[in-house]
């Protein structure tokens, strides 16, 4: 059955198997691992007939796609639209949806403004904020996860690490919502979230004028005055940082609570050991992607696991089937912090792994330290409510209760 929102009608090239699973729908977002391992069943590569894309799910064949940027490029959107046969949603992103060399020069400014040396600076603030923030929510005992500690704590310290006015800084929430929701099919969850924000918000945050001296954000623009990038570009990185920065990092904190939560041994491991920190929020991000997918575009013809793969077409890649592909991981659905997990994909890999991955890390390293520091217990203190998003998977709401150490 093809989806009333597919933009391709493309059949699959020989002998590449059909599968009739639609991954931007509700019920998938529900419960997306019967589908996932089918997916991963059904071959190197495999065609999804709803929209007309072929797609990836078995961990070596996203690895594969995602080292291969010549082949599987980004420069036509990472999105399931096609730049090159469809209007574009908003201004290119100038790091995410290009290739080399245009991608070098943007990915080196960001490698530097987003490295160890610059984020080292930053680190006392992460940490306190988070264990002030700990400390207030075990007095409480029971609070929201989500509102109160999950989004609270990157809208506390990552607007300020930018540099961001005080003022709207809630509203970066619903226009990463609309952006994430802009990689899949124009469907319902799109149409909602994009009647509520405007872009052009959020493109003039990253003008200079509006930037606090000695942020991230100021960076970018000084390395443009180092003539390292154009000054009309500065904005538009400011933007990368502002538009990927927070609903991700937002949602690998609510996997690691949930996790944690979900897995009471894994937190009693935690607490024994508090410098497991660091590998328990990694673990999170491969247990449950909050990244689930994106696009590349085929360039030439090529073959995948032998099956041949067709110049032009859309491929999905499925980064949350590839972090728990059995032939990847022993027990990928358990929830284990101790594990070695440095293969994972859930920060993508290749030349556009993520570029913010040790801040994202820094967050989740204080928080977690925090908790294990000053809780014996983490519960589910009622129903976990799901948000749902064409490519983050998210809650709305994750009650919950701290028990003092
Ligand atoms: C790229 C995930 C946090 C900024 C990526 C990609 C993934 C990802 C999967 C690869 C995109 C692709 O291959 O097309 C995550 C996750 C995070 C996180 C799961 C939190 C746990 C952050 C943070 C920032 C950030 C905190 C900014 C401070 C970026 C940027 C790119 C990127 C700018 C594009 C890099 C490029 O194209 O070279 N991220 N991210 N991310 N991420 Fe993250
Ligand atoms: C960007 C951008 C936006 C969203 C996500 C992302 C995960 C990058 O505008 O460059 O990477």
């Amino acid at each position: 059955m093809r989806s009333p929102y597919a933009i391709y009608d493309d059949d699959p090239p020989p002998g590449v198997p059909v599968l009739d699973i639609d991954p931007f729908e509700t019920g998938y977002f529900n419960d997306p691992y019967p589908a996932q391992q089918a997916m991963r069943d059904a071959g190197p590569y495999f065609w999804l007939s709803r929209y007309g894309v072929g797609a990836v799910a078995r961990h070596d064949s996203v690895r594969a796609v995602l080292a291969d940027w010549r082949t599987y490029c980004s420069s036509r959107g990472v999105g399931m639209e096609d730049f090159e046969r469809h209007g574009r949603f908003r201004l290119r992103s100038l790091i995410l949806e290009v290739d080399p060399p245009e991608h070098d020069a943007a990915r080196r400014v960001l490698n530097r403004v987003l490295s160890p040396a610059v984020l080292a600076d930053l680190r006392e603030r992460f940490f306190a904020a988070a264990d002030t923030m700990i400390a207030e929510l075990i007095e409480h005992r029971r609070f929201d996860g989500i509102a109160d500690l999950a989004r609270a704590y990157p809208l506390r310290v990552f607007p300020d690490a930018v540099g961001m006015g005080a003022e709207n800084r809630e509203k970066l929430l619903p226009h990463a919502d609309a952006l994430f929701n802009s990689f899949g099919p124009r469907n319902a969850l799109f149409q909602a979230s994009t009647a509520k924000v405007n872009f052009e918000w959020i493109e003039a945050q990253g003008h200079r004028e509006r930037l606090a001296p000695g942020g991230l954000g100021m960076m970018v623009h000084e390395a443009a005055d180092r003539g390292e990038i154009g000054h009309g570009d500065a904005p538009m990185l400011v933007r990368a940082l502002l538009q990927a920065g927070l609903d991700t990092t937002i949602n690998s904190l609510a996997a690691a609570l949930h996790a944690l939560a979900r897995f009471p041994a894994e937190f009693d491991r935690l607490r024994a050991s508090p410098d497991l920190a660091k590998n328990a929020f990694e673990e999170a991000v491969r247990f449950e992607s909050p990244v689930q997918t994106f696009f590349r575009t085929v360039t030439r013809p090529a073959e995948l696991g032998g099956l041949p793969v067709r110049a032009g077409d859309k491929i999905l890649m499925f980064l949350g089937a590839a972090n728990r592909d059995s032939h990847a991981w022993d027990a990928p659905d358990r929830y284990d912090i101790g594990r070695r997990i440095t293969h994972h994909v859930g920060f993508g890999a290749g030349i556009h792994g993520c570029v913010g991955r040790l801040l994202a890390r820094m967050e989740g390293e204080a928080v977690l330290t925090a908790l294990a520091r000053r809780a014996r217990r983490i519960l589910l203190a009622g129903e976990p409510v799901r948000h749902y998003n064409n490519t983050i998977r998210s809650w709305s709401s994750l009650p919950m209760e701290l028990v003092p150490a």
